[in-house]
């Protein structure tokens, strides 16, 4: 097949957010949108990467409206670029998770991936490229930063027009590229094989197939990219009944709803949960790095209580066990303080790091972090590079086999033991950024002024006092880079917590995350439920970012 050069101009605004590149399908369908970045990406993988990395590229994604023709195009335009082999799931279909795996195994240069996550997809909804590098974790910065100054300049790119690859058989295809000594291979894999011997190698499986005999679970793929996964680890495998997969046959539109794991996107499993007919419930977004648990009746687990859960019960995963438990522990910055008490108390080292995955890598590579998560649902360990949905499942059933507990039990026992972390994120989303940034200027001046600290906020009968305000900035203890405005940050002397970040994975307009985390010892109080505790905090943070006021928002569009 012969090597195409293709004329090009830029195309503004192709910054990669906190997990890729996120646009509305019409704007990837645009001539040349998508092959502009995909040039940029491959064009900085250097020539010494490309060689330790077998000239290798995984590719993959969510299922989402556009994937297969986005899948094409990239084998083209690897063909096109000199990488010799393109390693693709079946269909195009692979987790997140699952292409930070193989990346892993077959020791690749790195791997496209092709999700939107939790945004909704459809020819209206949002489509996403984002690349991870050869550890099998997202870009970082520098990578990021290099592949938007690419597509501001862009001029041309290759690509071999010749080339369509059978997505749907398994197994070898070869193609012979012009001016090229080796053909070019596109290995078509089952998506869900090296995905599940992963596990076996963490997970007890026999272990926990004795525990579903006994417990029913009931596991919402939310019409994403989990469905193939679900059945054949959890129900194949590990004989989960046939009732367990909901929503398990993925659709390109995720069958019109958010794929996002939360109260209110995922509220049909937290009604089913109230049943009382199952004792774990769970639920992936689209591309399968975020979970929900959930507890008969739908108790709800926070993210931030889940990896802190995790993280102290680690000696019941036989992957810990067996390098003799947990080398340190991290959160991104607004992640409840729950997982640091247990570093605390178990003497593990602790990290706060900026909000995306991207940034515990460099700490997993250096031997220093075993377990980590996200308050937005994010919940993983060295195992890979990315957040695992699944893994954060299994690890549960690895907990209340080895406990013999329920989700709740396992819970509150847990705050009895290290206190609550009582927390709470508001979204407003699709606000207009005029406003959204106006309201981030003023709060970033008024933290930072230098009569804040020592001031006093109050809300009936609770009485906050300010010890730090600031714009967090991150410097990665490994390579010295330095990441700054990641979160306006309000702490106050009892250590309680208010942020507010703009999101950067939305695809228009902005979106206002508000986080509240505040620490209770007191056991009567534990219980109590947490909205009505962080009240207080919530409408102090509100009054004093004027947010209500800017944006014309009375109320949050969801909250967790
Ligand atoms: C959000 C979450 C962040 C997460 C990111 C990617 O980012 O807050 O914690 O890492 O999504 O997750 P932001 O910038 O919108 O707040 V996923 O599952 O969308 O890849
Ligand atoms: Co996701």
């Amino acid at each position: 097949v012969e090597v195409l050069k293709v004329a090009t101009s830029p195309f503004e605004g192709q910054k990669p957010g906190t997990s890729g590149l996120r646009k509305p399908v019409p704007v990837f369908k645009g001539e040349h949108y998508a092959a502009n970045f995909v040039q940029s990406t491959l064009s900085c993988i250097s020539e010494e990467e490309r060689k330790r990395g077998n000239h290798t590229v995984v590719v993959g994604g969510d299922g989402r409206y556009y994937m297969k023709e986005a899948v094409q195009l990239i084998v083209r335009m690897c063909a096109a670029n000199g990488l010799q082999k393109v390693i693709v799931g079946q269909n195009g279909i692979f987790s997140t998770p699952a292409v930070s795996c193989v990346i892993r195994k077959r020791s690749a240069a790195g791997g496209i991936i092709l999700t939107a996550s939790h945004n909704p997809g459809g020819p209206n909804g949002d489509f996403g490229i984002k690349y991870n590098i050869a550890n099998g974790g997202p870009a970082p910065e520098g990578v990021t930063n290099a592949i938007f100054n690419y597509t501001k300049t862009i001029k041309e790119y290759l690509i071999c027009p010749d080339i369509t690859v059978d997505l749907a058989s398994l197994g070898t295809q070869r193609f012979e590229v012009a001016g090229q000594s080796q053909p070019f291979v596109v290995e078509v894999v089952d998506s869900v094989d090296d995905y599940l011997q992963m596990c076996r190698d963490i997970f007890d499986f026999p272990t926990i197939k004795a525990l579903l005999a006994t417990i029913k679970i009931r596991a919402d793929a939310m019409c994403g990219v989990m469905g193939p996964y679900v059945k054949r680890v959890l129900c194949q495998e590990l004989g989960a009944s046939e009732d367990a997969a909901v929503r398990c046959d993925p659709k390109d539109d995720f069958g019109g709803h958010h794929p996002d794991p939360n109260l209110t996107y995922a509220a049909d499993l937290v009604n089913t949960m109230k049943t009382g007919d199952y004792e774990l419930g769970v639920a992936f977004d689209g591309d399968g790095d975020r979970n929900m648990i959930l507890g008969r009746g739908g108790f709800f687990v926070t993210p931030s209580d889940s990896v802190a859960v995790i993280a102290a019960n680690c000696d019941c995963i036989p992957y810990f066990k067996r390098s003799g438990g947990a080398k340190g522990f991290a959160r991104s910055m607004p992640t409840g303080g729950a997982l640091d008490r247990v570093a605390e108390g178990l003497g593990v080292p602790m990290f706060e790091v900026p909000t995306g995955w991207k940034f515990f890598g460099n700490l997993m590579d250096a031997g220093k972090l075993s377990i980590c998560g996200e308050e937005s649902f994010g919940t993983g360990s060295d195992h890979i590079r990315e957040k695992d949905g699944f893994w954060a499942v299994m690890s549960w059933l690895s907990i209340m086999a080895a406990r013999k507990a329920s989700v709740e039990e396992i819970v509150h026992a847990h705050w009895a033991k290290y206190g609550r972390n009582f927390f709470t994120r508001y979204d407003y989303e699709n606000v207009d950024a005029a406003p959204a940034n106006q309201m981030m200027a003023n709060v970033e001046q008024l933290i930072t002024a230098a009569d804040f600290v020592g001031k006093e906020f109050s809300h009936g009968d609770k009485t906050y006092k300010v010890a730090k305000g600031d714009n967090f900035k991150y410097t990665d203890p490994i390579d010295g880079s330095v990441s700054t405005k990641q979160g306006l940050r309000i702490v106050f002397e009892d250590g309680s917590r208010v942020i507010f970040r703009l999101s950067g994975t939305g695809s228009v307009g902005a979106t206002i995350r508000m986080y509240v985390d505040s620490y209770e010892t007191d056991a009567a109080k534990q219980k109590l439920d947490a909205q009505v505790m962080l009240k207080p905090l919530v409408e102090i943070a509100l009054k004093l970012s004027q947010l209500r006021e800017l944006t014309g928002r009375d109320q949050p569009t969801v909250i967790t």
